[in-house]
């Protein structure tokens, strides 16, 4: 196999069990983020199975990303797969308690951010011609609200509807889009998302055997591996702990 994939946000979580799953799978990589000693690392470690190429690449700057994907050295011209997984959480206050800044960024890193990417490599996925697929990562937290979710919800329900509206666009083109919308996963969201409370992280996960980074990442190898005639358009995916509440009702004393 000689396939490309780019996945950003590869230095944790998601986007790092993916890099693993897909080098063993065949995959070339570029993979992208901001922390530039993980990504040396994990060139490291991949190298010796697959073709691995690390961008050090803030999602939320534009002209990085147009820069970047502009110049890219000669092996790694043809791309047949994007995951678009960098994002985050901040902050779980009620809207009328959060910060103002904490909500730009989740919309700077999590609707602009993807969607710079996606625009920059847009060409070179129709180009592709080999079962091109663009695999964005949404969230539960974009169908279901939740107390404190307010922006991180809005985010990843953009996230949805951007990708629904994506594949009317690229009817013809033979480029597939999925929206994979995970539940509660254990990974350094959490973290991110409290200022690096591990004990909130402690009592978010304790007991909920909750969806590990490799699970999403052998979801995500299924979805870029079907054959080219098939395109799965959203698939939600949680732990077997997690269901519904019933909906809160305020009542008058
Ligand atoms: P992690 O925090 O482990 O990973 C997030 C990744 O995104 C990191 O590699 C980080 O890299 C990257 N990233 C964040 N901001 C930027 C930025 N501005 N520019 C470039 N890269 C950035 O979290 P997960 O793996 O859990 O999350 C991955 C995706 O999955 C996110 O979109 C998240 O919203 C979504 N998700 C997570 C769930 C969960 O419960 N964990 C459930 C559903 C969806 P670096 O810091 O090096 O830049
Ligand atoms: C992360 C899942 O439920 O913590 O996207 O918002 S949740």
């Amino acid at each position: 196999m000689n396939k490309t994939a780019v996945i950003t946000g590869a230095t944790s979580g998601f986007g790092l069990a993916a890099a693993k799953l897909f080098a063993q799978s065949g995959w070339n990589l570029i993979l992208t983020g901001r922390r530039s000693d993980r990504l040396k690392q994990i060139k490291d470690d991949l190298s010796n199975q697959t073709k691995v190429l690390t961008l050090i690449l803030d999602v939320c700057d534009n002209q990085q990303i147009i820069a970047a994907f502009q110049s890219l050295p000669a092996d790694f011209q043809s791309i047949d797969l994007l995951i678009n997984n960098a994002g985050l959480a901040l902050g779980t206050e009620a809207a009328q308690e959060s910060d103002l800044k904490q909500w730009h960024t989740m919309i700077d890193t999590n609707i602009k951010g993807l969607t710079s990417v996606t625009h920059a490599l847009l060409p070179r996925l129709i180009a592709s011609g080999n079962a091109a697929s663009i695999i964005n990562i949404g969230s539960i937290a974009g169908r279901w609200p939740y107390p404190g979710g307010n922006v991180y919800c809005g985010t990843k329900a953009f996230v949805e509807q951007f990708s629904l509206a994506l594949r009317c666009d690229l009817a013809g083109t033979g480029v597939r889009v999925t929206c994979l919308a995970p539940g509660l996963s254990e990974s350094e969201f959490t973290l991110v998302r409290t200022g690096g409370d591990k004990q909130a992280y402690d009592a978010l996960y304790k007991g909920a055997n909750a969806i590990q980074p490799e699970d999403i990442a052998e979801t995500l190898l299924w979805i870029a591996q079907l054959p080219a005639h098939l395109n799965i358009n959203q698939l939600e995916i949680m732990p077997v702990s997690q269901s519904w509440s019933p909906f809160a009702v305020q009542r008058h004393q």
